[in-house]
């Protein structure tokens, strides 16, 4: 059983934000040999097309994960909707394994499932397409067999798609979805949730629909985006935090 745990999301780490690779770093010296098992739910990088473009970023990042876990954590880094080509061979760099989404995990405090949180907003009906072409097999390995420079400008300019939608869809819509929230707990049997994606960091106790293994309430975790602020969970006998502290 894990003493402490910790829960990170949606770095959206690149080049140009040097000052939130330099945060991550600092976050991992905070804590190293201080926790048992480091969750990265999703989106630690903004744009990922393969584990053969390596950088000086994902190398360094590769590099401090590793050290990390050589103190003593495992990690687990689950896809986010950036970074859901992330593989094997770069997470075993980190000392990483790569977990599916909606996993369950133990905790000190009890079972948890856990998710990226894309697949929550199942409102944003032409993501939830987009979703599920990308996330297929057969889609990859044809991207990947793409060059470098064919996949840079794919990402590039489903970026620039995703933005240009993003900026007038209703606001409702990039959240989740209420029912496929209790819906997913449901499904698991599980009361407390943990997720990022939608930058919304908050701690929501829910009132369920119908009771799950006896219990009417649920909790639901939604883990900041890394922007002005760094934000993590924590999980210890204690209970569960939610955190942030200034980049
Ligand atoms: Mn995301």
């Amino acid at each position: 059983m894990p003493r402490r745990i910790l829960f990170i999301s949606d770095l959206h780490l690149e080049e140009g934000r040097a000052d939130i690779t330099a945060a991550l770093l600092a976050f991992l010296d905070r804590n190293e040999s201080a926790c048992d098992a480091l969750y990265i739910l999703g989106d630690l990088f903004e744009v990922w097309i393969g584990d053969d473009d390596s950088n000086e970023l994902s190398a360094r990042v590769a590099k401090a994960l590793r050290s990390f876990h050589e103190a003593g954590a495992d990690i687990f880094i689950l896809h986010g909707n950036r970074d859901f080509l992330l593989g094997t061979d770069y997470a075993a760099s980190c000392g990483a394994t790569i977990i599916p989404d909606s996993i369950i995990i133990t905790t000190p405090i009890g079972p948890a499932i856990v998710l990226h949180g894309d697949d929550l907003c199942s409102d944003d009906v032409q993501y939830m397409q987009f979703r599920t072409m990308v996330r297929q097999e057969s889609w990859q390995q044809d991207f990947l067999s793409k060059t470098l420079s064919e996949r840079r400008a794919f990402a590039e300019q489903a970026r620039r798609q995703s933005q240009q939608a993003t900026s007038i869809k209703e606001n409702a819509i990039m959240d989740v979805n209420p029912a496929a929230v209790e819906q997913r707990l449901r499904e698991h049997g599980q009361t407390l949730m943990i997720h990022g994606h939608t930058h919304r960091p908050a701690i929501h106790e829910i009132e369920l629909e119908a009771a799950i293994d006896s219990r009417n309430q649920a909790r639901r975790v939604v883990l900041g985006d890394w922007d002005s602020h760094g934000w993590y969970a924590a999980i210890d006998a204690d209970g569960l935090v939610l955190e942030k502290f200034p980049l």
